[in-house]
């Protein structure tokens, strides 16, 4: 696996776009020249991304004429003059229109602030009922966009809204559609509790320039969860459901197309596979359920749904004597790791255990697990557990990792089911 470096909280971003337009490159140019696609170009300067392949940055610096250093750090003055009296002098005055900038700031509310159970924004301030869990920004018919997640409580379902930031307006607010929901999970489910946004990522994925908004959303009480693309104006263009819960869910546009897919890491739940998931969705692939044959009894109501996913990946589960160890029924995965680098072999890894405890899997570009192999901590408990006889074999041998692997399921289903 090739190095990565974290690209989030440095200068990268903006460095790519002032030595881009310094060095008068389009987009397309720079992508032309590093071997990347536009896309991931275009994620870069946006700053989406936490971290980098660092045989792509240093394709990048290269066409840039800079080094991978300059190309991460903030940008300043060559020559060191912390110690002249001109310096401090001028550190004072800047400190002082700093401050006063900030003050100004502060009381024209020129910021965003986002607290438990409200908003502050440049318009004005919102208070809501219930917290605030997840929330992202972005540009939509030229205006500063903020969408929030709430969870629900008593008197209020979760929901989701979109605020205009420079009016505080709210343009539109999504809320689950229980009734919906009652049909396709089991109902009495369903009405344990209330599903609210876990994660809120913004995917593009016709290719048209305008961001789509993938939402997560997840049942406070039992585990049905679901992934719905809503378009800019509120609307549902399609719903995915699991009857696990969703726990990552990463765009990328893998094959460099233009057009982003979804990757959703989440749990499987169902009896015979507790093992995790991988669910991949794009353009045309991204409504049914995470629902066939051997799963769907018990934990879907409306077993007609097909599932139009473009890929999904099903692992088993392990024994129950190991997983009370690891310390989770089902073996969720989580933490997808993509890589932007169309050479190496492993496109795609996710972690599947529990945080601290667990297996790597890595994908090729056909979304073909071929290795499974665990965390350092994963093994050094493992011996431990074996040593002390806490287990009755060892899990983790190589055996024992390609029987397991062997195990999983791959649907390619791709049929176009709207509802
Ligand atoms: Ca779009
Ligand atoms: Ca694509």
């Amino acid at each position: 696996m090739g190095k990565n470096i974290r690209i989030r909280g440095t200068a990268f971003a903006s460095n790519l776009e002032r030595l881009r337009l310094q060095n008068n490159l389009s987009k397309s140019d720079l992508a032309q020249a590093t071997g990347l696609s536009w896309r991931t170009i275009d994620n870069y300067t946006k700053d989406r991304f936490e971290f980098a392949q660092e045989s792509a940055l240093l394709r990048i610096a290269e066409a840039l004429n800079v080094s991978l250093e300059d190309l991460l750090k903030p940008c300043k003055a060559n020559r060191p003059i912390y110690g002249h009296p001109a310096f401090l002098i001028t550190v004072v005055i800047l400190f002082s229109i700093v401050m006063g900038w900030a003050l100004r700031a502060g009381r024209d509310g020129d910021s965003i602030e986002i607290r438990e159970k409200s908003v502050r924004l440049p318009g004005g301030e919102l208070k809501f009922k219930s917290k605030i869990v997840a929330w992202v920004q972005n540009t939509w018919d030229n205006r500063d966009i903020l969408i929030i997640g709430k969870v629900g409580n008593s008197d209020q379902y979760g929901s989701i809204l979109a605020i205009d930031v420079a009016s505080a307006e709210v343009l539109w607010e999504y809320r689950p559609d229980h009734e919906t929901l009652r049909s396709v999970f089991p109902a009495d489910k369903v009405d344990q509790g209330d599903f609210y946004a876990h994660t809120l990522s913004l995917v593009d994925l016709d290719g048209d320039g305008v961001d789509e908004l993938a939402a997560s959303m997840r049942h406070n009480m039992s585990y049905p969860s679901y992934l719905s693309v809503i378009d800019k104006d509120g609307g549902v263009k399609s719903t995915y459901y699991c009857a696990g819960h969703i726990n990552t869910v990463s765009p990328f546009d893998m094959d460099g197309d233009g057009k982003d897919e979804i990757y959703i890491a989440a749990t499987n739940n169902t009896a015979r596979f507790e093992g995790g998931t991988l669910i991949v969705l794009d353009e045309l692939c991204r409504n049914g359920a995470a629902l066939d044959a051997e799963s769907a009894r018990g934990h879907f109501a409306d077993l007609s749904l097909s599932d139009s996913c473009k890929v999904r990946v099903v692992f088993p589960s392990y024994p129950m004597e190991f997983t009370n160890l690891l310390e989770t029924p089902r073996m969720d995965a989580f933490n997808l790791w993509i890589n932007a680098n169309r050479s190496v072999p492993d496109r795609l890894t996710l972690n599947m255990g529990q945080p601290s405890k667990s297996l790597i899997i890595p994908f090729d570009s056909e979304i073909r697990p071929f290795d499974v192999y665990p965390s350092d901590l994963l093994a050094k408990f493992n011996r431990a557990w074996v040593d002390s006889g806490l287990v009755s074999r060892d899990y983790l041998t190589r055996e024992a990792l390609d029987k397991w692997l062997s195990g999983h399921r791959r649907f390619t289903a791709g049929h176009w089911s709207p509802r």
